[in-house]
C-alpha cells in the first residue's frame, strides 16, 4: 500500500504539470462515469447527491488500495509478479487517460509514472523485506539488503514521507496552473447590460421561513455535470468557434468580443432532468449573456422552418461534453443565451466561467452547456450529443412541476395555521395555478406570488388549518396553457421526471391545560 501510495503521489505531481485531469484516479473515475448507464447514474445522483463524484473517487482509491495490498503480498513471495501488478495498474490508468474526450499523448504520462514509481518502491520494499540468503563469497551472513524490523519501518516511513511531499506539491503546483485563469475571472468587468431585466414586482418573493428565495444565490445553486476537476479556464485565451452545416460565415468569438456585443440580463430558472419530483435540481438566476439567436443569424443559419438544413446546435465544452439543443428552439424567439453572468458576477468555476449556454424550457442536458467551447450545426439524425448516447431522450423540454419547499417531508408542525409553501415551474409557458390538498381531499388554491416572467419559477403559498395527527399534502400546477401537471409518476429517464409532490408530515395532539 506504501508503494501503491508513491506511485499515486507522482502521478499527482506528474498531472499537475500535465493537465489535472489526466491523474489516474480522475481518468478512471471519469471513464467509469462515461460507461455508467443512465439508470445507475440515476441512482447515484440519488443515493448521493452532489457528492456523488467524491464518493466515485473514493471508491476508486479504495479499490486501488485494496489491489495494492493484494500485490504487496504477492510481491513478499514473488518480486516480479507483485511488479507486474504495479506495471499493469499504471498502463490502466494510461488507457482511461487516453479514453478521455479532449485527451492527448501526454494524458498517458501520470499514470505511466505513477505504476513505474509504485513498482520500483514495491521492489525496493519487497526485496528489503526479503530473508537473507548468504551470500556464496560470504557463508554464513545475509545479503546487503536484508532489514530488520526497525531499518524496514525507516525505509518505509522515508518512501511514505517522500511520496507525501511529491503529492503535496503536485497539488499546489495544480492551484499555480490555474492562477492563470484565476485572475482572468478576476479581472472580468460585467458591462451593463443594455436590455436588463425587469424590476422584480414587490410581491414576487413571498418570504416565507423555509420557501426557496425567488433567486437561488450563487453558492446554493444546484450543481449537475461529468467534471471530475472543475475545469478552469483562462478567459484571455478562450475563444468559441461557430461552424458547421449551413453556416454561411463561421464564426470565432473572443470573450473580450462576446463582452463588447449589446448583453441583456434575464431571471431563467435552470432545471436537472435528473431531478425527481421534489428534488433539488433546480435553481432560479439573473443571467448576462449574449442572445445566441443574433449571433447565429450573424453566421447565417435558418431554422429548419425556414429552410435551413441544420436541426440540432452540438454544444461541445472544453472537457469534451457535448449537448445538443433543436435550432428551431433557440432561434423562435425566447431568449437563448450565451451567458457570461450570474446573479451580478462572472460565472463562477462551477457554473461554466467563462462562458455558458442557457435556453429557458429545455433541460440542462439538452441546453445548458457549461465550459463552452464550441456551437456546431448538424442534424439530430447525424449526430447523438453525450447522454443521448446514453439513453436519454434526444429533445427534452421541463415537464411543469411544482415542490412543497415548506414544511419538510416527516416536519412536526403544531397545530393550527401552518403555512405550506413551494415553487413551481414549467419555463417558457409559466405557471398559472398551483393547487394543494390534504389526505387526498378536494384541491385548494394556493396564493401565487407576482409574475415574473414565463422563463421563471413562481412562488406559491397555502395556508393549512392543521389538526392532529398523520397528513399527506400534495401539490400539482397548471402551465400558462392550462395544462395542468399530470399526477402519472414516471422516473427521471428519459426525459423527466413526472408525478404530483407528496410528503408526509405529523401535526402533534394539542398540549392538554
Ligand atoms: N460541460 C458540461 N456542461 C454541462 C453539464 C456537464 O456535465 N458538462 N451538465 C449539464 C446538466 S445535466 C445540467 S442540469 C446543467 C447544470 O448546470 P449547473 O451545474 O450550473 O446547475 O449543466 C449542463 N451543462
Ligand atoms: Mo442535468
Amino acid at each position: 500500500m506504501a508503494a501503491g501510495f508513491a506511485g499515486l503521489c507522482a502521478a499527482e505531481l506528474t498531472a499537475a504539470a500535465a493537465r489535472p485531469e489526466s491523474s489516474p484516479v480522475t481518468a478512471v473515475g471519469g471513464a467509469v462515469v462515461d460507461r455508467t448507464p443512465a439508470f445507475v447514474k440515476d441512482w447515484a445522483i440519488r443515493q448521493f447527491g452532489t457528492a456523488d463524484k467524491a464518493v466515485l473517487l473514493t471508491g476508486v482509491v479504495v479499490l486501488l488500495a485494496c489491489v495494492a495490498a493484494a500485490a504487496g503480498m504477492l510481491a513478499v513471495r514473488r518480486r516480479a509478479a507483485g511488479v507486474a501488478v504495479a506495471g499493469a495498474f499504471g498502463l490502466i490508468g494510461a488507457a482511461a487517460a487516453l479514453s478521455r474526450p479532449e485527451a492527448g499523448a501526454r494524458d498517458a504520462l501520470p499514470s505511466l509514472a505513477g505504476g513505474a514509481v509504485a513498482a520500483a518502491v514495491l521492489l525496493l520494499l519487497a526485496t528489503a523485506l526479503r530473508r537473507p540468503r548468504p551470500a556464496w563469497w560470504q557463508p554464513g551472513t545475509g545479503g546487503a539488503w536484508a532489514l530488520d524490523r526497525r531499518g524496514f519501518g525507516r525505509l518505509l516511513a522515508a518512501a511514505l514521507a517522500v511520496s507525501a511531499g511529491a503529492g503535496l506539491a503536485g497539488r499546489r503546483l495544480g492551484a499555480f496552473g490555474a492562477a492563470g485563469a484565476t485572475a482572468s475571472r478576476s479581472a472580468v468587468r460585467l458591462p451593463p447590460p443594455a436590455s436588463p431585466a425587469p424590476p422584480l414586482p414587490a410581491g414576487a418573493d413571498l418570504r416565507v421561513p423555509g420557501l426557496s428565495p425567488f433567486l437561488t444565490p450563487n453558492a446554493d445553486f444546484y450543481r449537475v455535470d461529468t467534471a471530475l476537476v472543475v475545469p478552469r479556464v483562462d478567459a484571455d485565451t478562450w475563444s468559441l468557434r461557430i461552424h458547421g452545416t449551413g453556416v454561411d460565415r463561421p464564426l470565432t468569438l473572443s470573450f473580450a468580443e462576446l463582452l463588447a456585443r449589446p448583453l441583456v440580463e434575464r431571471d431563467i430558472t435552470l432545471a436537472c432532468v435528473s431531478n425527481e419530483v421534489g428534488g433539488p435540481y433546480v435553481g432560479n438566476a439573473r443571467w448576462l449573456g449574449v442572445p445566441l439567436a443574433g449571433l447565429l443569424r450573424e453566421a447565417g443559419v435558418r431554422p429548419p422552418s425556414q429552410g435551413g438544413p441544420a436541426d440540432q446546435l452540438v454544444a461541445r465544452s472544453v472537457d469534451g461534453m457535448t449537448l445538443g439543443t433543436p435550432v428551431e428552439t433557440v432561434l423562435d424567439g425566447r431568449d437563448a443565451l450565451l451567458a457570461i453572468g450570474m446573479n451580478g458576477e462572472p460565472l463562477p468555476f462551477s457554473h461554466g466561467f467563462p462562458v455558458r449556454m442557457v435556453v429557458p424550457g429545455l433541460y440542462g442536458y439538452v441546453s445548458a452547456c457549461k465550459w463552452l467551447r464550441e456551437l456546431r450545426l448538424t442534424t439530430f439524425a447525424e449526430y447523438d450529443a453525450y447522454w443521448v448516447r446514453r439513453g436519454w431522450a434526444e429533445r427534452a423540454p421541463v415537464k411543469t412541476q411544482a415542490r412543497i419547499d415548506t414544511p419538510r417531508p416527516f416536519a412536526k408542525p403544531a397545530p393550527g395555521r401552518v403555512p405550506v409553501a413551494g415553487v413551481a415551474w414549467a419555463q417558457h409557458r409559466g405557471i398559472d395555478r398551483v393547487e394543494v390538498r390534504v389526505d387526498g381531499g378536494p384541491w385548494q388554491q394556493a396564493r401565487l406570488a407576482d409574475p415574473v416572467g414565463i422563463d421563471t419559477w413562481r412562488q406559491w403559498v397555502w395556508e393549512w388549518d392543521a389538526e392532529p395527527g398523520s397528513h399527506t399534502l400534495e401539490a400539482r400546477a397548471t402551465d400558462g396553457t392550462g395544462t395542468p401537471q399530470t399526477g402519472k409518476r414516471s422516473g427521471t429517464v428519459p426525459d423527466g421526471a413526472t408525478g404530483w409532490h407528496t410528503i408526509t408530515v405529523r401535526v402533534p395532539a394539542r398540549p392538554t391545560p
